[in-house]
């Protein structure tokens, strides 16, 4: 089930019904939506519907590649996981010797007709890239999702390369090269990337300081060093994460608004920016974001997973001021009765993935109808309007909850009885046990990720430092936090590996319910050992007494998610 983002349900024989090819406004605005999805099936060739890509057809051979490519990213993340693991480059995938999608004398010449006709087992399945012509039929008896990458049957996949800049991986392009059968047409070979712009061409400028993971989406996470400097994270540096191209919406244009449903349709809301300003009070929340890949990168040394290569930087705390949740909730019939206790309330973004479906999310009624639970529609960050990264112009904060929840550029709420459907809701943001692989996994055995459990890091001195004692001492600071709202009691810390530890001090203030923020925390120890390498640990206790386990071993999982071992660095110590 959890292959679903790659189903396109309306295509049918070897033409594709995207609903998306309807759904997309005109050019210079592709990557906004501006309709509501759900209400629209498309049931008819569209192939006049004109988009950003160009034309119709091309969007069409945009669509088919998409999702060929997602089938085989999906089959090659499943088979190859080493590609993610970019410390272990030797285990990394080689290329094949000849440039990927390159002419190659002695194969035969198809034309992007005859390719088109080979969409289905029974025709065999083709695809383009570039110049090269592939027959992947034997590789769709392989996939384990077999008839989902039959899906993009018979088009070019090459659109889709550049929107999605982390699928030019060697080896994905040398698995390809496997299944090559022959040459396209000349002349043919650029039809599907004429007039293609890259959609992250309009990406927002960013600050340089911040670590770039992925620039293509933009993915980027503050440097430790910075985020211990002050308590609000500054807007500019906070980390950023993304899955798709920065919408760009243009307020005046009167295209963006909000859609709020209630269980029944009749209880719904149709609000524009300035309509939820002034019909619902404005609420403040100091509350910290994470990622729930933030420390990802130190699982990733027990056994590599499958996600951005994070450090300790994609987490940050900002004041969020916005209109609650609850109240919009009320004014579309959602009430306290322990009836909907198991409900939920969805969100949409307006960034979209290939096969137009939004970035979308949800989280449990009770957190959103929850008068303590402070989750608001935020359109303000550290006192200013959103910026785009930040997901302008409103954005749901869900304090406590993970960075995943906090859908951006929201375009639409809805209560159900069901949670969201979609992929990130349901095949993503979980947590396996150690022994659970790729190849195992069933998404629907665990509970998507709400609440964080609590976590801890030493900011300063970082990984590998050298580092001055000052009167035979070290001075360390970093952060602790945890979720639902827990606050923290006690940092924990350590330089002789947990046979003495030292309470630090909290340097921000902490209550032991509805603590949003993180608390930064600092500490002077005492190193009997100098001239050589000592390792720091920490660990914070929340209000719960719940602490942090002490190594990521047996906390690893397939995603990398929710590392909040012990974090452990390594300084080198010098006296002064
Ligand atoms: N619409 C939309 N909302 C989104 C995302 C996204 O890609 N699209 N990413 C989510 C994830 S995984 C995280 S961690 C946070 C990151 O928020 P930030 O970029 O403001 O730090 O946004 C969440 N909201
Ligand atoms: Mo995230």
């Amino acid at each position: 089930m959890c292959s679903q983002m790659l189903i396109n349900p309306f295509r049918k024989g070897c033409v594709i019904f995207s609903k998306g090819l309807t759904r997309r406004p005109p050019a210079n605005s592709s990557w906004i939506r501006t309709s509501s999805h759900g209400t629209q099936s498309s049931n008819s060739h569209d192939f006049h519907e004109k988009d950003g890509y160009g034309n119709s057809r091309r969007l069409t051979i945009a669509g088919l590649g998409a999702i060929t490519v997602a089938g085989l990213y999906y089959y090659y993340k499943k088979n190859i996981p080493t590609v993610w693991a970019h410390e272990n480059k030797e285990n990394e995938v080689t290329t094949t010797a000849r440039e990927p999608g390159s002419f190659v004398e002695g194969l035969p010449i198809y034309s992007s007709d005859e390719v088109a006709k080979h969409c289905n087992e029974s025709t065999g399945v083709w695809i383009s890239y570039k110049s090269g012509v592939y027959d992947i039929t034997p590789f769709i008896k392989m996939h384990p999702g077999g008839n989902k990458i039959l899906l993009g049957a018979g088009g070019s996949v090459e659109p889709f390369w550049s929107l999605y800049a982390i699928h030019q991986q060697p080896g994905i392009l040398a698995l390809m090269e496997e299944y090559r059968i022959g040459n396209l047409t000349k002349g043919e070979e650029h039809l599907a990337m004429a007039n293609m712009d890259d959609p992250y061409a309009n990406d927002p400028r960013r600050h340089p300081v911040l670590v770039v993971r992925t620039k293509k989406p933009f993915n980027a996470e503050t440097p430790t060093s910075l985020l211990v400097e002050s308590f609000i994270t500054p807007t500019d540096i906070f980390y950023v994460r993304h899955h798709f191209p920065v919408p760009d919406v243009d307020l005046s244009s009167g295209d963006y608004s909000l859609e709020v449903i209630g269980l029944d349709e009749k209880y719904s809301l149709n609000l524009n920016l300035d309509q939820l300003k002034t019909a619902y009070a404005p609420h403040s929340v100091t509350a910290a974001l994470q990622c729930s890949g933030n420390r990802r990168s130190e699982m990733n040394r027990v056994k590599p997973t499958k996600g951005l290569e994070w450090g300790q930087g994609a987490m940050g705390n900002a004041v969020w001021k916005g209109a609650r949740l609850r109240d919009v909730l009320l004014a579309v019939g959602i009430t306290d009765s322990d009836e909907n206790e198991n409900w939920h309330v969805r969100f949409d973004g307006l960034d979209t993935d290939p096969t137009s479906a939004p970035y979308a999310i949800s989280i449990p009624l009770t957190k959103a109808m929850d008068p303590r639970g402070d989750v608001i529609l935020a359109y303000e960050m550290n006192g200013e309007p959103l910026t785009r990264d930040h997901g302008f112009p409103l954005r749901v904060v869900v304090p406590g909850t993970t960075g995943a929840r906090w859908v951006k550029w929201l375009t639409r709420i809805e209560v159900s009885r069901n949670e969201s459907d979609s992929h990130w809701q349901q095949c993503d943001y979980k947590s396996f046990n150690p022994s659970t692989d790729w190849d195992k996994v069933d998404f629907s055995t665990a509970p998507a990720i709400q609440e964080m459990p609590v976590t801890s890091v030493v900011c300063d001195p970082q990984n590998g430092e050298k580092v001055k004692l000052k009167d035979g001492k070290i001075k360390l600071r970093g952060y602790a936090w945890s979720g639902g709202g827990r606050g923290i009691v006690r940092v924990d810390v350590s330089v002789d590996l947990g046979k003495t530890w030292h309470v630090a001090e909290l340097v921000d203030p902490v209550k032991l319910s509805k603590q949003w923020a993180w608390t930064r925390w600092q500490a002077n120890l005492p190193v009997q050992t100098t001239g050589q390498e000592t390792e720091v640990w920490v660990r914070a206790v929340d209000s719960g007494y719940n602490t942090q386990p002490e190594g990521m071993e047996h906390l690893w999982n397939m995603r990398g998610v929710l590392a909040v071992a012990y974090h452990k660095i390594k300084v080198s110590v010098e006296e002064n």
